[in-house]
């Protein structure tokens, strides 16, 4: 299904990796996970048959977002390390033969960046036009209807000159104006930094919204929500016609192709659309290499909704959407598919049966231990999202918890000193990465065991069909000589097999005969056509 990609690159067939860098491993007992912890870890995930670690972003920062909130796009915020921890990372990471993306943040700066800061002290400086400043609706209100993603109107006013600024998330993420060319021409400057150092990529944040529509025209409004309905409620209540997924974004991401081409890096675009064909051109060729399809950590436990995701990327991913199942933003997979063990069971079965489609697989901290989303006390609510919304949506503290490490060391291992987030109480010694690794019956162990499945059978390029007999709960895909096959359903399923199959890879009750496979509810079986 689908046509296959036509510049596949080293990234295509690889296991991506998520790392929280703020949660991830803190080497200074400052509580705040940093560059040397990530550097301590690089084993773990070179054990776990990682291809590409992606690291959140470490640059100077005021943390209004946590790090999404640039304030210098070259530097490394000495929370975080040095400049020289920087390239010790990209070294460590190459050594063990994986690869470093780092996090492009080109939608809006921090208000403490400088191009800010002059824009904002003076509307003559050059700098001005690097932001987007309007004139208040006659009203006196913001220019127009665009809400923010993190709640209110994407616009602030500037006292001082009367205009206001756009955001698409806080007011201290001033949105960049990508109109001007002289914001274009800065960040192939940061671009070209960046891989002069030798970093093999960027994950590309918030990739969908960079340029405005020139008219500044309102959204049409969906449903009228009130003042108590959550960020999220309000930002989807309206049809974002003007403010995301306009074309001329594409035409900067050919540019940055170009430049990504001469030093064989990979652009991976957090596109966060829910049309798969809305998605899939921005990895037409000569755009993106990779996106993210948001949709797949979405989903429910739900054979319907599985497939349609399933079939909506193999149609409009074509081997370029890269599989996501949890990551710093959203919930994790196991809590999403119904929490403990039976949620962790399904978010394993779903693992592998993406881990033998077209298309990179990417694994978020926690993922390979079964983590579910940590309890966070209301009262330790960090996240903007949660803090600054009177009807909070919950935000996004309970998947950046502290990675887990060992269950004899304070904070699991995460940090000798305060953690930025406490530790949650329902992350346990089982849990982390040193217990399971003694427990050949863990989530550490199956993953790892898929990943190197996955290495040794992945089919490559052979075309995918999807299975259309047997009941309507099971998924199952052929490609080449392997054979998937989930069961989605409350119910044991017989599947009809091709012929004599052998066992590759399986997560729950897996009986494989002659002509057929039997499985259990929430069972996943990853078999080679013997003949
Ligand atoms: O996320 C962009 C984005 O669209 C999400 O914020 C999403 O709408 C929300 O998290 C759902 O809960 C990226 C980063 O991944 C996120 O951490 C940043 O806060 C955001 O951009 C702003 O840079």
């Amino acid at each position: 299904m689908g046509d296959q990609v036509t510049d596949a690159g080293w990234w295509s067939d690889a296991v991506g990796y998520e790392v929280y860098l703020r949660s991830f491993a803190d080497s200074d007992g400052d509580g705040i996970g940093d560059l040397p912890g990530l550097i301590s870890r690089l084993d773990h995930l070179a054990d776990l048959g990682v291809d590409i670690v992606w690291v959140t972003p470490f640059y100077p920062s005021p943390m209004a977002d946590f790090g999404y909130d640039v304030a210098d796009h070259t530097g490394v915020d000495p929370r975080f390390g040095t400049i020289d921890d920087l390239d010790r990372l990209v070294a460590a990471v190459h050594e063990r033969d994986m690869r470093l993306l780092i996090d492009l943040v080109p939608n809006h700066t921090s208000d403490q960046h400088e191009w800010f800061r002059s824009a904002l002290a003076d509307p003559a400086s050059p700098y001005r036009d690097f932001y987007i400043w309007r004139d208040g609706a006659p009203d006196g209100g913001p220019p127009n209807n665009w809400r923010s993603h993190f709640g209110g109107p994407a616009w602030t006013l500037d006292e001082a000159s009367g205009q206001w600024w756009c955001h698409l998330f806080l007011p201290e993420q001033p949105d960049l104006n990508w109109a001007n060319p002289d914001v274009r021409a800065a960040f192939e400057d940061i671009i070209t930094h960046w891989l002069a150092r030798g970093v093999d990529g960027f994950r590309i944040d918030v990739a969908h919204s960079l340029v405005k529509h020139p008219s500044f025209a309102d959204n049409p409004v969906l449903v009228e929500v009130g003042p108590d309905a959550s960020a999220g409620e309000a930002f989807g209540a309206m049809r974002h016609d003007h403010d995301l997924d306009q074309p001329g974004t594409l035409d900067v991401y050919r540019d940055w192709h170009r430049l990504a081409r001469e030093h064989d890096a990979v652009l991976l675009g957090e596109v966060y659309l829910d049309s798969a064909e809305a998605v899939g051109a921005y990895v037409a060729d000569g755009v993106l290499d990779l996106s993210f399809f948001f949709p797949v950590l979405h989903t429910t436990w739900d054979a319907e909704v599985l497939r349609h995701v399933v079939t909506a990327t193999l149609t409009h991913g074509r081997g370029r959407f890269a599989w996501v199942h949890s990551s710093h933003d959203d919930p994790r997979a196991p809590t999403r598919f119904g929490g403990g063990d039976r949620g962790r069971r399904r978010a394993l079965s779903f693992l592998a049966f993406t881990a033998f489609l077209p298309g990179p697989l990417f694994l978020y901290q926690g993922d390979e231990l079964g983590l579910v989303d940590g309890e966070v006390d209301p009262a330790a609510a960090s996240d903007p999202v949660a803090v600054r919304n009177t009807n909070p949506d919950g935000g996004r503290d309970p998947v950046r918890t502290p990675m887990p490490w060992s269950p004899d060391a304070p904070n699991l291992g995460f940090s000798t000193g305060t953690p930025w987030l406490p530790m949650p109480a329902n992350h346990t010694a089982a849990d982390t990465v040193d217990a399971q690794r003694e427990d050949p019956g863990s989530t550490l162990h199956a993953v790892r065991r898929l990943l190197r499945t996955r290495r040794e059978r992945r089919p490559g390029t052979d075309p995918v069909e999807l299975l259309a007999e047997g009941p309507a709960e099971v998924l199952g895909y052929r490609s080449g000589d392997v054979l998937v096959v989930l069961n989605a359903g409350d119910r044991t399923v017989t599947v009809p097999l091709p012929g004599p199959v052998e066992l590759a890879f399986s997560n729950g009750t897996v009986d494989v005969g002659s002509g057929r496979a039997v499985l259990e509810p929430d069972a996943v079986a990853v078999m080679e056509v013997t003949t």
